[in-house]
């Protein structure tokens, strides 16, 4: 039997789908059908494996990471349009962070009198029918269509799948009743070659050729960055670009790996911070390329006279209502492209090699700064208690230079991207937007996508129960793919505590002894963990402590194949 379920399965086994991150419901009979039938007949590599997820946020945020650590497209599957609203946050993190994945909703039975197979015959299929399904994660995909037919599914997967891949990536969502999904077709054979993504885009040459010279003449060139580090080959570009030329590069609320903060051209790392950041206000030609939030203008901004550069596969930032930098320029344009063909141009650019000099040496005092002044905040505290600067220098230290580390730190972010200390293009990720709870269903799907690698996730303890911590630590276990948890805990959530202070720093919020945010008593985080999916569990209360939670909560991971969290009570303040 060759049904609509076969042809969708079919179309993503043949778009290199390994899995399908899924939670089931009575629109997946069809589904269901097909893959115990190439079960049976011993195919089963015909179609991808389904990963069984308990929670849909933890689907998607798996399928993100997933997505991220191997630069694929991904599949999810939800029931109907209940499932698609327990996709919850995870759906602004996949569209805001521009991640390739392609969901998939059955519809409510469309009869209810057996007149095709799939007809209502539950009494929920009444209640699960609602007039605009897809209005639901509308304003957040790429794409999104109804398949009324079998006889063209794979053509409407495969258009799914160019907007969901092709830049600027994001989610595609597709949706299906249950009797299309039961219909019988003729197989349908497509040629996958004849669906490309698009082609990377190019700056004009006289552009490139532009760029370079602004940057090669100016005092203070910048870049200023925090996701070029989508793109391996975007990393090596721009260390050599700035190489070349003396460039800094400051990183603003980076979600990905973009320089290696070892070399004395990095200018460190911009979050929240209420500081005006040096080298941002001294440049006098800044390159923006690959940001949303390049800096925060009331706190933190580039002097009047710096003339602005922008490249970025959205420059327009086509789903932000508000968002413009002052720049002079800007370009469409694929980094690695862009800043290979600015190399290109100064090839043939004669360069002022003692500017070069000076201008390194001004970034490499910086840098030298930045790093003392990094190294002074890891230190030990004095009380012995944890400090985030002190535990994310261990955890660095203890996890190596190829961990895949992710994080969502939340007031702790500027803590961890500072410290962290990633030299290794793909070796950072943040979910890149603002839903909490990624870290978790993420963390698995990157150890799903890249098995050889330690995984860490870094997380506040906000963030942890925002991540269905049990269904994550479940789907751990059942998948093997043990991973480092830390828990930054703090005892809460002290980010509405700082957005309240930074409008009313004398207010009475800055007085309150109770604002709705403490997690007191606090949860056993370790031990949700272990009961859910056999974790490793250990609470770390004191410094002293730490070293060797680390090397036995490694352990597990590397040796026992088991996950491991530690909860590490941070010092209040
Ligand atoms: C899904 C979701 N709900 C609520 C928020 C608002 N919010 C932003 S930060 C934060 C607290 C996070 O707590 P934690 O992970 O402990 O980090 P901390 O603030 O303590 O650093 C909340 C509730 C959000 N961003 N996303
Ligand atoms: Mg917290």
């Amino acid at each position: 039997m060759y049904t609509t379920s076969t042809a969708i399965l079919e179309a993503l086994h043949e778009a290199g789908m390994e899995y399908i991150f899924a939670n089931l419901g009575s629109d997946h009979s069809g589904f269901l059908e097909t893959i115990a039938a190439a079960d049976a007949a011993g195919e089963r590599k015909r179609f991808p494996a389904l990963v069984t997820c308990p929670d849909e946020m933890v689907a998607l945020s798996a399928a993100h990471g997933f997505a991220l650590a191997s630069g694929r497209a991904q599949a999810v599957l939800v029931h109907v349009e209940c499932g698609t609203q327990q996709l919850g946050g995870a759906i602004h993190n996949a569209a805001k962070g521009r991640v390739p994945v392609l969901i998939l909703a059955g519809l409510s039975p469309a009869t209810q009198e057996g007149e095709a197979r799939g007809s209502r015959n539950e009494f929920i299929h009444w209640l699960q029918d609602v007039f605009d399904q897809r209005g639901i994660v509308r304003g957040y995909m790429r794409y999104d269509n109804e398949i009324r037919l079998g006889a063209n599914a794979k053509q409407i997967v495969n258009r799914a799948l160019q907007f969901a891949c092709s830049e600027p990536q994001g989610p595609a969502y597709l949706v299906a009743a249950r009797e299309v999904l039961e219909a019988e077709v003729a197989p349908v054979a497509i040629d996958r070659a004849e669906w490309p993504t698009i082609a990377p885009c190019a700056v004009a040459p006289e552009s490139a050729a532009q760029i370079a010279r602004l940057l090669a003449e100016a005092r203070r060139p910048l870049v200023v960055t925090s996701y070029v580090g989508r793109s391996a080959a975007a990393v090596a570009e721009l260390v050599k670009l700035c190489a070349r030329l003396g460039v800094g590069v400051l990183e603003s609320v980076p979600s990905t790996m973009n320089y290696p903060w070892s070399d004395p051209l990095h200018q460190g790392v911009q979050w929240n911070e209420k500081r005006q950041h040096p080298a941002l206000a001294e440049a006098d030609v800044i390159l923006v390329v690959g940001s949303d939030v390049p800096w925060i203008p009331q706190i933190n901004r580039p002097s009047a006279t710096a003339c602005i550069v922008h490249i970025d596969i959205d420059p327009l930032k086509e789903q932000m209502p508000l968002w413009y930098i002052h720049a002079r320029e800007i370009h469409r344009a694929d980094a690695a492209l862009a800043l290979r063909q600015i190399n290109g141009a100064l090839d043939s650019m004669r360069i002022d090699a003692a500017a070069v000099r000076e201008r390194t040496e001004h970034y490499g005092q910086r840098h030298a700064e930045q790093l003392a002044a990094l190294e002074r905040a890891e230190r030990r505290p004095a009380s012995g208690s944890l400090s985030a600067e002190y535990l994310t220098a261990r955890v660095r230290a203890a996890v190596g230079e190829r961990a895949i580390v992710l994080s969502e730190g939340v007031t702790n972010f500027g803590a961890i991207s500072s410290h962290i200390g990633r030299v290794r293009p793909g070796t950072f990720f943040t979910q890149g937007a603002g839903s909490l709870g990624w870290n978790g269903g993420a963390a698995v799907g990157v150890k799903l996508a890249r098995p050889d690698e330690l995984v860490v996730a870094l997380s506040g303890d906000g963030c942890y129960l925002f991540s269905v911590p049990a269904t994550v630590h479940w789907m751990a276990r059942r998948y093997r793919t043990p991973f480092l948890q830390i828990v930054y805990n703090n005892g809460g959530w002290r980010a509405p505590r700082f957005s309240a202070l930074g409008v009313h720093p004398d207010g009475h919020a800055s007085r309150a002894k109770d604002l709705a945010i403490s997690f007191e008593p606090p949860p056993d985080y370790a031990g949700i963990a272990t009961a859910a999916g056999g974790a490793l569990g250990i609470t770390v209360k004191t410094a002293d402590e730490l070293d060797g939670a680390l090397e036995r909560a490694l352990n597990a991971v590397r040796r026992e194949g088991r996950a491991a969290v530690i909860d590490a009570w941070l010092a209040q303040g």
